[in-house]
């Protein structure tokens, strides 16, 4: 059973691995602006440094970012253009956006970002131009104040007002300002609000910075989960071995486990928790929480059990799911905030942490 459990869960993070659609990023703005530092912030990446970006025009190079399910298209600013005047180099980055639309979903650009130094810059005739230009082919387009830790709120206010009908996010990298990174987590829920649900969750599990936009995705996943276990109803208890059941518990972990990207491609959490084994604790507290929550029902043994063993399923179901998204959600906190020993300490405890959590997740 747990070996089966483990395996499953291995077969559908293969399967994620397999179907998930990478979203393509174009980044937008001035040479030095501070594209690359938010880029690498939020990826937690260094793509200047890969030396794996690929040229695909003069003004853009095409960056796979390594273990992260995005894909950049970094340009270069204007100034950095050659021989271009201004008016040329824009015309030559719509007619790259504007050709991506019609190629294959892989291959077009899903988002925008536009990035505007706050500090020293202003708004310019070009600016607000390309920006009309992108929104006109329908591509999500937000504009980025890079930088504002330089500049008072009110310099801030005064750009983003030139700035009419589009999303602006005030961000920067310097991580003394509080709030952490300003409007940072807001850009990435905004971007994730904007790409279909297939780029979704790759959008959102490469992201490092904003763990509750994880939760959200993953809180629906869970409901999925739920419904799929509450229809599987006729099992007879004792359902925990049962395989439809099995497979959608199998299959929701994984998809938790991908959006908090704990998920065991090369990420930096992977080999502490496979030194755990999460799959077998699953399955081994699966079983004890349904023991539990038929303590809790003392008809469950007088009512015929089709109806039971649906909610039952669905709960322990629903249990499991929020139990593994906390858990998930308290290492990434950890990692984020670099507090390994922390992390050490919660993953020695991690079994008695996920019993109990399945406890007090328990709805029956
Ligand atoms: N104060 C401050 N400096 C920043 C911030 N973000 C980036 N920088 C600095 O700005 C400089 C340029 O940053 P990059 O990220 O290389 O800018 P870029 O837009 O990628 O530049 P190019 O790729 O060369 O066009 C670097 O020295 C960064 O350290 C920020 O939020 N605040
Ligand atoms: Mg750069």
């Amino acid at each position: 059973m747990e070996n089966s459990f483990q395996e499953k869960l291995d077969e559908e993070l293969r399967k994620i691995g397999q179907t998930v659609k990478k979203p393509n990023i174009l980044l937008l703005g001035g040479t030095g602006v501070g594209k690359s530092s938010l880029t690498n912030l939020i990826f937690r990446a260094d793509i200047a440094k890969t030396g794996t970006g690929k040229p695909v025009t003069q003004e853009i190079t095409r960056y796979e970012i390594e273990n992260s399910a995005v894909v950049l298209y970094d340009s270069v600013g204007y100034e950095l253009s050659g021989e271009n005047s201004k008016d040329e180099f824009i015309a030559k980055i719509v007619e790259f956006a504007s050709a991506s639309k019609s190629k294959k979903v892989d291959e077009q650009i899903h988002l925008v970002w536009y990035h505007i130094q706050a500090s020293g810059h202003r708004v310019t005739e070009w600016d607000i131009n390309l920006i009309t230009k992108i929104k006109s082919l329908n591509i999500p387009i937000a504009v980025v104040f890079t930088k504002c830790d330089l500049v008072t709120e009110q310099e801030v206010k005064e750009l983003a007002n030139e700035i009419k009908n589009t999303p602006c996010f005030e961000v920067t990298t310097n991580e003394k300002v509080t709030p952490k990174y300003l409007d940072l987590e807001k850009l990435i829920e905004w971007s994730s609000n904007n790409l279909e649900p297939v780029l979704k969750i790759a959008f959102v599990k490469s992201q490092k910075v904003n763990l509750e936009e994880k939760k959200k995705n993953v809180n629906s996943i869970i409901l999925q989960h739920t419904a799929v276990s509450a229809g599987v109803g006729f099992t007879p208890i004792p359902f925990a071995d049962a395989p439809i059941l099995l497979a959608n518990q199998a299959g929701m972990v994984a998809r938790i486990l991908y959006v908090y990207d704990l998920d065991g491609y090369g990420n930096l959490l992977s080999t502490l928790l496979k030194t755990v084994s999460l799959g077998s604790l699953i399955s081994t507290s699966g079983k004890w929480l349904v023991g539990e929550l038929l303590k809790l029902i003392p008809v469950v043994g007088t009512i015929g059990g089709g109806m039971i063993t649906g909610s039952v399923a669905a709960a322990v179901t629903a249990a499991m799911g929020y139990s593994v998204s906390e858990i998930c959600f308290t290492i990434s906190k950890f990692a984020i905030d670099g507090e390994e020993s922390k992390m050490e300490d919660y993953i020695k405890n991690l079994t008695s942490i996920f019993k109990q959590k399945m406890k007090d997740n328990s709805i029956i």
